[in-house]
Order: structure tokens, then C-alpha cells, then sequence
């Protein structure tokens, strides 16, 4: 069992609601009266707003490449129908299923589990970096008790994540144990175009059982990614996906920050996650008060998702990797899908902070909060 290094009592406290009495007061009034009257008592049974028919999202269409492969409907929005709100007194049901879900995202909380990235290793040949991934079918857990067939390079989702120093040469090499063929498309990054990874393009289809190498010079600093481009939309929703990350050479205009967080988005294929997982499976933002945070946004689903941070504002600084011109403040950030954006977020106020996709239909139901939900947590 994963030992949490913030207590719930913590959580709440950091949250300003534990022990300062704000158990709603019908509610504590009426626990002190016998059943019959605490019914008399209580305010009229909340009628919580019917929840509405999905029509955010319509369940994207699978044309026109849908035939071979296709993922089933019920699969492509696995978790964005909302549940029928509960009736009655079924509240106190739809209030535990909301705490249950916290209580697990809190037991989980452990930074060192992966969720955050982990980096692929490379040998360094001649001042050629060497990379090795290899494409395969797995399990994978997005949420408890949801196993889906994912396609993961090196077995994650997202995969390693490649980062490297603009001016470096790399070698990827690409093996592909799936049963399909695929291509490995380095998303925004500058390259020679028969390295684009886009099969009948620039180069022949990796067929099952076979490698491609990749070599190219990086040129262009900044938060990239890298995916399947054959057969994307099954591959690349069901994991085929990453970050490549290039750090500038020249850093003096880089900003000092004391973490440095990837946040991938995916939607259908695997369900609506973040960096491969679903809430309460997710991972928090764990910062000290004061303490500077960056944030590389990576959209790799087929729907945007406008990011919102709680309490805390977010300094974009790039666009796609680009430093912007003026950089802006902001609370939501609208990410589409291939569009990175890079924030700094400065934890200026103590507290459990709620950080989610807003499209509610990916974040929350009657059922509690789900998919595209996590939080910033700063400890004084
Ligand atoms: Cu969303």
C-alpha cells in the first residue's frame, strides 16, 4: 500500500476545511435529533440539476479510415456519458461516491509512481545519441478496475520521454513488435523530410517484426512529441504516444523553476486521461509555498481541452515550443489536439487546489470527478 505523504486530514486542512467547523449546519444540528425528526428537520431532499445529455462531445467520428480497425462506438468516449443523477435521498449516495473518489486519489498520491515521466535512457555512439523503442500491445490500467488493450512504446502511456539538448544528433531506433505496421512522426520537430515518420510519404511502413532508424540534428528548442502517423487514430488513442522534449542550447532565457511537469491529454482509444491515467489514478502537483512550477501541456486526443487551474494563475510563456512574443496570464488554457503550450505557474497560496479539463462531460459526474481531474497541492 502506497503510504501518502499528505494525510487526508492534511489535504482537508491545506484545503481549509478540516476542524474549523463548517460541517453545514442543518446537517450538524440534525444529527443531534432522533431519526424521525431529523427528517422533519432537514431541508427539503436536493433535487441535484438533471445532468444533461452529452452534447459537448459528439462521439467523434471514426471516417474515413474506420474500417480495418475500427474501435467499437461504446469504446470511442468510454467515460464522458454522465450518469443519471440520483433521485431522492440517493444524494448521500452521490456524496460518497464523490469522497471515495478523492479518498483514492489521495491514498495514491506517491511522485515517484511514473505518472510523471519517465525518461528513455540512450547510449551515447560518436556523439550520436541512441534511442531504442519498440512498439507493442499491453495491458494497461487507466483507472481501478479499467484495464484496456493499449499500444505503448517501450510498454508505457505515455512513452519514455526523450529529451535532448538542441544541437544533438539522434538515432531512434524504432522496433515494432504489434501486430500492425506503424510510423513514428517526431510532432514539431524541424527534420529532413524522409525522417517525418509518415508512411507512403517519406518512407515504407514499419511492418510487424521489423525496425526503421531515425537520425536527425535537432534544430528547434522546445516542447514536442512524438507519435504513431499510421493508422493515428487507433495507434496514437490507445498510446502510441510521447513527449520529446528539446532543451535550448543557449538557456539564458529559460526560466528557473524547481519542477519541470509533462501533461499529456488523450481522449478516446484509452479514455479521457491525463499522462495514460484517469482520475482518482491521476497524480497531484506537490509544491512548497512559493516554489515555481513549469507546466508542458501536450494534447494527443481528437478534442480540445481548456486546462483550469484553480486559485493559482498561469504564465504561458510558449506556443508548439515557440517562446511567445508576450508571454500572458491566465487560468484556463485551451489546448487543442497537436498544440503544446508551457506555463509557469508560481504557488503563491497554500492549499489543495482543483485542476481539471473544464469540459465537464471529462472531469465530473453524478458518480464523482473522473478522466481529466487532478489538483496542485502547496504546502506552506
Ligand atoms: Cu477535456
Amino acid at each position: 500500500m502506497n503510504r501518502s505523504p499528505v494525510s487526508r486530514r492534511n489535504f482537508l486542512k491545506a484545503a481549509g476545511v478540516a476542524g474549523a467547523g463548517l460541517t453545514v449546519g442543518a446537517c450538524r444540528n440534525a444529527s443531534a435529533l432522533p431519526a424521525e425528526a431529523t427528517r422533519a428537520a432537514m431541508p427539503p431532499t436536493p433535487t441535484p440539476e438533471p445532468t444533461p445529455e452529452p452534447t459537448l462531445e459528439p462521439t467523434p467520428t471514426l471516417e474515413p479510415t474506420a474500417e480495418p480497425v475500427a474501435m467499437a462506438e461504446s469504446e470511442a468516449v468510454p467515460t464522458a456519458t454522465p450518469a443519471p443523477a440520483p433521485q431522492g435521498n440517493a444524494w448521500e449516495e452521490m456524496d460518497r461516491m464523490h469522497e471515495e473518489g478523492v479518498n483514492i486519489f489521495l491514498d495514491g498520491i506517491d511522485p515517484t509512481n511514473g505518472f510523471w515521466g519517465t525518461p528513455l535512457e540512450y547510449r551515447e555512439e560518436d556523439g550520436v545519441k541512441i534511442f531504442e523503442v519498440t512498439c507493442q500491445e499491453v495491458d494497461w490500467e487507466v483507472e481501478p478496475g479499467n484495464t484496456v488493450a493499449a499500444m505503448a512504446y517501450n510498454g508505457i502511456v505515455p512513452g519514455p520521454e526523450i529529451r535532448v539538448t538542441e544541437g544533438d544528433t539522434v538515432r531512434i531506433l524504432v522496433h515494432n513488435e504489434m501486430s500492425q505496421s506503424t510510423g513514428v512522426h517526431w510532432h514539431g520537430v524541424i527534420v529532413p523530410n524522409n525522417m517525418d515518420g509518415v508512411p507512403y510519404f517519406t518512407q515504407p511502413p514499419i511492418r510487424p517484426g521489423e525496425t526503421f532508424v531515425y537520425e536527425f540534428t535537432t534544430r528547434n528548442a522546445g516542447s514536442h512529441m512524438y507519435h504513431s502517423h499510421h493508422n493515428a487514430l487507433e495507434q496514437v488513442s490507445r498510446g502510441l504516444l510521447g513527449a520529446f522534449i528539446i532543451e535550448p542550447a543557449d538557456k539564458t532565457n529559460e526560466p528557473v523553476v524547481d519542477a519541470d511537469y509533462v501533461l499529456i491529454m488523450n481522449d478516446v482509444g484509452i479514455g479521457l486521461t491525463l499522462n495514460g491515467k484517469s482520475f482518482p489514478y491521476t497524480q497531484p502537483i506537490m509544491a512548497k509555498l512559493g516554489e515555481k512550477f513549469r507546466i508542458r501541456y501536450m494534447n494527443e486526443g481528437v478534442m480540445i481541452h481548456p486546462m483550469h487551474l484553480h486559485g493559482l494563475e498561469q504564465l504561458v510563456i510558449t506556443k508548439d515550443g515557440w517562446p511567445l512574443p508576450q508571454p500572458y496570464y491566465c487560468d484556463t488554457v485551451n489546448v487543442a489536439p497537436g498544440e503544446r503550450f508551457d506555463v509557469i505557474v508560481e504557488a503563491h497560496t497554500p492549499g489543495a487546489w482543483a485542476f481539471h479539463c473544464h469540459i465537464l462531460s471529462h472531469a465530473e459526474s453524478a458518480h464523482g470527478m473522473f478522466g481529466m481531474v487532478t489538483a496542485v497541492i502547496v504546502e506552506e
